[in-house]
């Protein structure tokens, strides 16, 4: 019983829904522990690690080109969401004003509140990703990850960070939170990766 939140998808959008999934047409808030309350004004991203330390302030971001962006959202829990829309700005608008070492494959996305999550480098670094402060054309709310959250629309959302205030690059992979309590370390939801195979 799937109840009227959770659909199977009609056919001409079931090639957009990755195996396992069900569509909510709402917007299921997954949170693991405590939602930190940060404002813009004390909002604070920094990079470290296999790139130059820098720290960037909120109005150093909504400096940068923003877009909107209509993207599906998959979590592992198996709702999808088709077609969120946000308003953001692009990582690879962001990478250019960082200088990340030539031997960084690897990024842990840290957050307020102290969540992690571990991505490659070149999982993170696509056009299609990125830094979200609007949803469907209202501010972030807190929930959701306001002021700012990662958004990575190939991969399962536990990758799109919430709060995310920093960046830290990386030689070899170490794991997030949920990559080292058995989730998958890449988590490709067309191919299913769920879960951690050793
Ligand atoms: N900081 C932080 N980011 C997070 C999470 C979290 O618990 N903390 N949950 C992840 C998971 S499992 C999912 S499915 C999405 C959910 O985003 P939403 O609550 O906006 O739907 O955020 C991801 N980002
Ligand atoms: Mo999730």
């Amino acid at each position: 019983m799937l109840g009227k939140f959770f659909q199977k998808p009609a056919t001409e959008e079931s090639d957009r829904v990755p195996p396992g999934q069900y569509l909510t047409k709402g917007f299921p808030v997954l949170t693991y522990g405590a939602t930190p309350k940060i404002n813009s004004e004390e909002w604070e991203f920094k990079v470290w690690g296999l790139a130059k330390p820098a720290t960037f302030s909120w109005s150093d971001f909504m400096a940068l080109p923003q877009h909107e962006f209509t993207a599906d959202f998959h979590c592992v829990t198996r709702w999808s969401k088709l077609d969120a829309q946000w308003t953001g700005i692009k990582v690879t608008d962001f990478i250019p004003l960082i200088e990340v070492d030539p031997k960084a494959a690897h990024v842990m996305e840290h957050c307020y509140g102290g969540y992690t999550t571990n991505i490659a480098l070149a999982d993170l670094v696509r056009e299609e990703n990125f830094f979200a402060f609007k949803s469907f054309g209202e501010p972030l709310t807190t929930e959701h990850g306001g002021p700012l959250r990662l958004v990575v629309p190939h991969l399962y959302a536990w990758k799109s960070a919430k709060w995310i205030n920093g960046l830290e690059f990386q030689e070899r992979e170490e794991l997030g939170f949920w990559e080292r309590n058995g989730y998958h370390r890449r988590g490709e939801p067309f191919a299913e990766e769920r879960y951690s195979t050793f």
